[in-house]
């Protein structure tokens, strides 16, 4: 009875995946960012901007930029852009020091599914 029982909820499980499996692609996945990936740039920057695939919700996303000794740099509420609803700008309230710095971003798009992801840029 045991077996059955857990092979029908395993059987669910199977078929719910399947289900969801195509809106994986509905997700908002990172498209572009600035200061761009794995980038050197000369200027410090004063947001840090993020275009991703699909609308986001700027309520439920954001992001932490935290420098190489792991001190999280101060930062300004999410907001979207008016004109684009896939674009996030996160404002920074301290200007950055030459070194390397971690964004860690999280975003809930438009059709409620959460993303997240991580990358680096170093300032010169
Ligand atoms: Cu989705």
């Amino acid at each position: 009875m045991g077996f059955t029982a857990s092979g029908f909820s395993r059987a669910l499980l199977f078929a719910s995946a399947l289900v969801v499996a195509p809106q994986v692609f509905a997700h908002a996945h990172l498209k572009a960012q600035t200061p761009a990936a794995n980038t050197e740039i000369a200027t410090a920057p004063s947001a840090i901007t993020l275009n991703f695939s699909e609308g986001i919700e700027p309520k439920f996303s954001g992001l932490t930029v935290t420098d190489s000794q792991n001190q999280a740099v101060k930062t300004g509420p999410a907001t979207r852009s008016d004109s684009d609803k896939t674009q996030m700008v996160v404002p920074l309230e301290q200007p950055l020091a030459s070194g390397d710095y971690t964004v860690d971003w999280h975003v809930v798009s438009v059709d409620g599914h959460k993303t997240r992801g991580s990358y680096r840029f170093t300032l010169k």
